[in-house]
């Protein structure tokens, strides 16, 4: 009699059918007689969401019951995307959902898509850290995701005559995903002053007082892994006012708006991602958020670690932390803090500790983009932390001073302060320092940091506490759920799905690549997946596209270093050929759609005027009867996950254009090949190990290469600028008005006749022209192109995110697997 209540038992779709309207009907209380889409995603999502907690709190137990090591993952940014067919995916049990959906009248694929991204990411960065926590589950590491609950995810974009608008994503109306755990609570201090003493043995204690309280409360999600019982955790820390300063000080005395407007900023901490992807700008409210997450997730991993009584020397051994860029490095002053104010340890002893406890990647070389906080900022929300930095410092200055007696200038260079006016804080140094490993995210760009913005410490540490992990992606989102097509082609060639937990398989299709059956299929899985984008673009834009032109997309954020003003500029061009063709030449011309999207900073004025520039020419290309199909050009709105999960298996070829040396790895390179398109880029991040993987005759590579960048740089101040004839022209038609106002892409323009050109669009037009001239004329034989596609899927297993994983786990964390056991 208890198995009928035992929840979420289903193995027929009748079962499944049950628990839906059993959903429907009693967790929403809602009527079956308006039962719309929205109630069915619900049902489903809570349907599934019930097996998965099953497991979760399986997992939770025997991580509890072992106490292995664990990873602990800090990101201010997941970009999660959406669950639910993840969810199914890894349960089990999607075609017995889908043929019960069926019954109830409703499409599996109108069904999923009912949900909200779950946004809380910018870019790479942000959905480098979902991609790392499907691995890290999906390969039984015992980890844990650390970041903020924030109401508001990465903004919407729409795009209001040809302007970037943002529009606040309020995501959480209705979230199945997410369980509030009242009871597990944080009390974060800001401000107050720090009262130092001696105590009876003598020794300097140092006290945090008088500073105002704020509640952090979690909320846990689920993490489950692929083939396996292995359910992790995300944990999201949600600010509130403290029952201390609300309830009583001020509402007793009468004081209730004040209290609640107290209540309402409390609140403020977690309210908002904060939209800059590269450029910081040293809000106050940011650096609350960034110790308000660090200071809480410390505190529960540290409550966890006491929980075993063991000594803290054992800390290490239990824990390790990810620093996922320096957003997270107040957590090395924190776990100082936590050590010597409240636990009693010696400096040594605990810096010891906190050494071997963090690790740092870091994600970009761009010194814009390097954070540093004012000194007296600091001093005023953190002045306990500030002491412990400056103590830091000293200390890790006299080492230097004592090895490297010689060299006077080092000390001013490598020093955490800088000594500007204000003081800054320079983090990327204090986490380097406060880690015993330091990674890179591509090999270039591994040792771009060991010679450029680290070299100094490369001295000083030696080169072993560098490394480099290069980026992947999780082939469970990116191949098998926004391919399924494609997904099934290749199992049914290598007798099943095992390729999707060892992505190297994949280099047994390359048996197939002359398999007349294979390559059809395969040509008409890229065809279909066309039509979709295709049908989307009209849709949505009511732009009409032919499938059967050549796909060109270039979907990320809007940043002049990877250059999306080169990728339209190339597209003018392309349009100037066209018109001055005659009716006999346009008929060879390679038919072609390019493709855009990304958001902009909202306060990122050049990026947004190419955003601006992209729609303009759209409006005028593809309105112009003499262009007819050959040239169409898209503005994707709003790109986010699950957008990409339509945009990557439709591309023929995708633009991966940065100037050399500034895109750190790029991980959509990898997503786009994975789906068999081929790749226009630079010798820049990933795209150099993508092309070693894939062979150089599969990438069309173009462009001046790091090394040269600088002297190019330094040339165009102090020699005379040669502006490349081509891009002169395209110049003069943004002049002439066609696109509209030309005044409005005057600072765009003026950025590389006039400032200087610092990401050499210029210099690398010519070759940017000519390669997609070689790609026109690759695109027209068909056969080799799709030899060419083929190849390329399989030899891209290295990029699956479970090497990247097993890589972090093995060189920086030094954790094993926990099997769960076999499901009886
Ligand atoms: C910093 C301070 C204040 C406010 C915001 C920020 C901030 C937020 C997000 C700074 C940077 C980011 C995101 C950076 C990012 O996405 N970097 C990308 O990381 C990917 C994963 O490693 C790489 O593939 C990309 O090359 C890199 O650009």
């Amino acid at each position: 009699a208890w198995k009928k209540f035992s929840a979420s038992e289903f193995k027929t779709k009748d079962e499944f059918e049950a628990e839906v309207v059993r959903h429907i009907e009693t967790t929403l209380a809602r009527s079956l007689f308006n039962c719309d889409e929205a109630a069915a995603y619900a049902g489903t999502a809570l349907a599934f969401r019930d097996r998965l907690v099953i497991e979760w709190n399986r997992t939770q137990q025997q991580h509890t019951y072992a106490d292995p090591k664990r990873v602990y993952y800090l990101s201010l940014e997941f970009l999660m995307g959406r669950a639910l067919d993840n969810a199914m995916l890894n349960v089990g049990m999607k075609d017995i959902a889908k043929e019960g959906m069926s019954d109830l009248g409703f499409r599996m694929e109108d069904v999923i898509a009912q949900e909200r991204d779950a946004a809380l990411g910018n870019g790479g960065l942000g959905r480098l850290a979902a991609c790392f926590l499907d691995s890290l589950a999906t390969l039984n590491y015992p980890a844990w995701g650390y970041a903020l609950r924030y109401k508001y995810g990465i903004f919407k974009q729409e795009i209001v005559n040809g302007y970037q608008v943002e529009v606040p994503d309020y995501w959480l109306d209705f979230n199945p995903w997410e369980f509030p755990r009242h009871d597990v609570t944080v009390d974060i201090q800001f401000y107050g002053n720090v009262r130092k003493y001696m105590d009876e043995s003598g020794k300097q204690v140092s006290v945090w007082e008088n500073g105002e309280i704020v509640n952090a409360v979690a909320y846990d999600a689920p993490i489950p892994g692929f083939g396996t019982r292995t359910t992790n955790n995300l944990r999201l820390w949600s600010s509130k006012a403290s029952k201390g300063e609300f309830d009583f000080t001020k509402f007793n005395s009468g004081e209730y708006e004040a209290s609640v407007a107290d209540q309402q900023s409390a609140e403020t901490i977690s309210a908002v991602l904060y939209p800059n992807d590269s450029l910081e700008r040293g809000k106050e409210l940011r650096l609350k958020q960034q110790y308000f997450w660090c200071a809480a997730s410390l505190f529960d991993i540290v409550r966890r670690f006491k929980k075993s009584k063991k000594a803290w020397k054992e800390f290490p051994n239990q824990v390790a932390i990810q620093l996922n860029d320096t957003h997270p490095t107040l957590a090395i002053p924190e776990l100082q803090r936590i050590l010597i104010d409240l636990e009693g340890l010696e400096w040594d002893e605990a810096w010891s500790i906190v050494q071997k406890t963090f690790g740092y990647t870091n994600h970009t070389v761009l010194p814009e983009a390097l954070e540093k906080w004012s000194v007296p900022l600091f001093q005023h929300l953190l002045p306990r932390h500030l002491q412990i930095i400056y103590d830091i410092n000293a200390i890790f200055l006299h080492y230097v001073e004592r090895n490297f007696p010689k060299d006077r200038e080092m000390l001013g260079r490598v020093s955490v302060i800088e000594e500007s006016q204000p003081k800054m804080v320079r983090m990327a140094y204090l986490a380097v320092i406060g880690s015993h490993k330091v990674n890179g995210v591509a090999e270039l760009h591994s040792d771009l940091i060991k010679t450029t913005i680290f070299k100094d410490f490369v001295k000083i540490y030696g080169p072993d506490k560098f490394t480099n992990v290069t980026n992947g992606i999780t082939p469970r989102r990116w191949l098998h759920q926004a391919n399924p097509r494609l997904s099934e082609l290749i199992a049914s060639k290598l007798g099943g799905y095992e390729f999707l937990r060892d992505l190297t398989l994949l280099h047994k299709i390359e048996a197939y690549v002359d398999d007349k059956d294979f390559r059809k299929n395969f040509q008409e899985i890229k065809y279909a997946n066309k039509v979709r984008l295709a049908k989307y673009t009209k849709e949505v834009h009511g732009i009409s596209v032919n499938p059967s032109a050549l796909f060109d997309i270039q979907v990320k954020r809007m940043h002049e270093y990877k250059r999306q003003q080169l990728n339209i500029f190339g597209v003018i061009h392309r349009y100037l050929e066209i018109k001055a063709m005659s009716p006999e030449d346009r008929k060879k011309v390679q038919p072609r759609v390019s493709f855009f999207g990304g958001k902009a900073a909202p306060g990122y004025w050049m990026a947004k005027t190419v955003i601006h520039l992209i729609c303009q020419v759209g409006e005028v290309v593809n309105n112009d009867k003499d262009i007819g199909d050959l040239l169409k050009v898209v503005f994707l709105e709003d790109y986010n996950v699950s957008k990409a999960e339509i945009i990557v298996p439709a591309s023929d070829i995708s633009e991966h254009i940065s100037t050399a040396g500034t895109e750190a790895s790029g991980t959509s390179n990898m997503k786009f090949v994975l789906n068999g398109g081929l790749v226009i880029g630079t010798c820049d991040g990933a795209n150099i190990e993508i092309t070693r993987e894939v062979g150089e005759d599969n990438i069309f590579l173009f462009g001046v290469l790091s090394e040269d960048v600088e002297d190019l740089r330094h040339a165009h101040f102090y020699s005379e600028f040669n502006l490349d004839p081509m891009l002169s022209h395209v110049f003069e038609t943004i002049r002439s008005g066609i696109f509209g106002d030309a005044g409005q892409f005057s600072a765009l323009v003026n950025s590389i006749v006039e400032h200087g050109d610092y990401y050499l669009v210029s210099d690398d037009f010519k070759s940017y022209i000519d390669t997609h001239k070689l790609i026109d004329e690759a695109y027209k034989d068909q056969e080799t192109w799709l030899t060419k596609t083929i190849t390329s899927v399989s030899r891209m297993g290295f990029f699956s995110s479970d090497r990247c994983i097993d890589e972090y786990a093995e060189m920086i964390w030094n954790v094993e697997p926990l099997t769960p056991p076999k499901q009886n």
